[in-house]
């Protein structure tokens, strides 16, 4: 049986993953490390936590000896790395810790796959690596040769982490892939990003904080989608390269709040337009043609199917969230929104 290292497997899309992968591969086994930060929640992994084929360790990516351990005991026969400092608002407060999960903790997880015998690395990876395209320019898209430009403190980080898997492939040999993924939601998504915040804060009838004048571009695939592109490029990705991963799914974040509000019943007027993100992305658009045409990869869940089940997640798990929005990220929401 394969065994695969899954890190940040207690996260939003890494939870997805674990879950897509033990419902639908009898032949893996599944390690993961997460070292709970914030964004980590045992409760996400309840069911995984019963299943014979996952183990888990609690475990910072960042420490050399802590997972050098993890790998002589386990073996894996692939790491995917999804652990990461992930919201773009936090990395503005404090860019330090994104530097050093996103690109050194890459790097511990790298030299781990080295030394244990050249292990498959992935690296999951985001499109704010390539920055932003202009508004009035819908013909333009991210390809995998657009030039990495990115714009804020974790997309730099990412991009950072992107080109050292790249350079450890070139200079070790080191068999790695890289993703590329436009905005995931889907259900465990953690509520300080658009979707979830906005889902919260409608069924507390709290202010819908929209930045700026809601009119920068996202393009959204559900998360499940993004897990099967993933298991894909493990299985068939050409060693060395990076696959954009989009569903062509462009939307305006006011579109996405008001929409929102429709599904919830929620009156429009609880929108509130607050000061703008700095550096704030205008938008992103993926060109998919490569995973499309080298993995046959397409989206399989539509937007209207996907935000539905989505907002009828957070409906039917309140426990989940609302026990992450009354600890300590009540401080945060403060701390971002009071003065905004
Ligand atoms: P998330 O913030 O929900 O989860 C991150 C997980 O990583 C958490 O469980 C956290 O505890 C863990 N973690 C953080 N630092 C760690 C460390 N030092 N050691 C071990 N574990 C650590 O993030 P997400 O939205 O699930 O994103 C997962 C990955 O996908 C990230 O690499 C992100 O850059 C990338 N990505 C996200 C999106 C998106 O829309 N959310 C899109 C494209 C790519
Ligand atoms: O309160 C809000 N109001 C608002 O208008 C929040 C939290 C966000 N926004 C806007 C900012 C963005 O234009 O909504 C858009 C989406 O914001 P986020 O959910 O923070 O996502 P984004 O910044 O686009 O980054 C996400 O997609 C790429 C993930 O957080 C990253 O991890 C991923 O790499």
């Amino acid at each position: 049986m394969k065994k695969l290292l899954v890190t940040g497997g207690a996260g939003f899309i890494g939870a997805n993953f674990v879950y897509h992968m033990l419902d639908t591969r009898p032949d893996v086994r599944l390690v993961c490390v997460d070292s709970l930060t914030y964004a980590g929640n045992m409760s996400t992994l309840a069911r995984a936590m019963a299943d014979s084929r996952f183990t888990f360790y609690r475990q910072d990516i960042r420490d050399r000896a802590g997972i050098d351990a993890i790998f002589d005991r386990e073996k894996p026969d692939a790491v995917v790395n999804f652990a990461a400092e992930s919201h773009v608002d936090r990395s503005i407060e404090d860019p330090a810790l994104f530097l050093q999960t996103n690109v050194l903790g890459v790097q511990v997880m790298m030299d781990a796959c080295r030394s244990h015998g050249n292990i498959r690395f992935h690296q999951v990876s985001t499109d704010e690596v390539y920055g932003d395209l202009p508004l009035d320019r819908p013909d333009m898209l991210f390809t995998e040769s657009t030039p990495l430009h990115a714009s804020s403190p974790y997309s730099a980080s990412k991009a950072g982490a992107d080109l050292l898997a790249l350079a450890y492939h070139r200079t070790y040999a080191l068999p790695v892939t890289v993703s590329r993924c436009s905005n995931n939601y889907g259900p465990y998504q953690f509520p300080e990003k658009l979707i979830p915040l906005m889902i919260a804060n409608c069924l507390a009838d709290k202010p819908l904080p929209v930045y700026g004048k809601g009119l920068n571009v996202r393009d959204w695939l559900y998360v499940e989608d993004h897990c099967k592109a993933i298991e894909l490029i493990l299985e068939k990705g050409r060693i060395g390269e990076v696959y954009n991963v989009g569903g062509h799914n462009e939307m305006r974040n006011i579109d996405i709040v008001k929409l929102i509000c429709g599904e919830l019943h929620k009156p429009e007027s609880l929108i509130t337009y607050v000061t703008d993100r700095k550096g704030h992305d205008l938008r992103y658009a993926i060109d998919p043609t490569k995973i499309r045409d080298e993995l046959g990869w397409v989206p399989e869940t539509a937007f209207a199917d996907g935000i539905k089940s989505t907002v009828r997640w957070y409906l039917d798990n309140r426990p989940w969230w609302e026990e992450i929005v009354s600890g300590e990220y009540r401080d945060y929401y403060e701390r971002m929104y009071a003065n905004r």
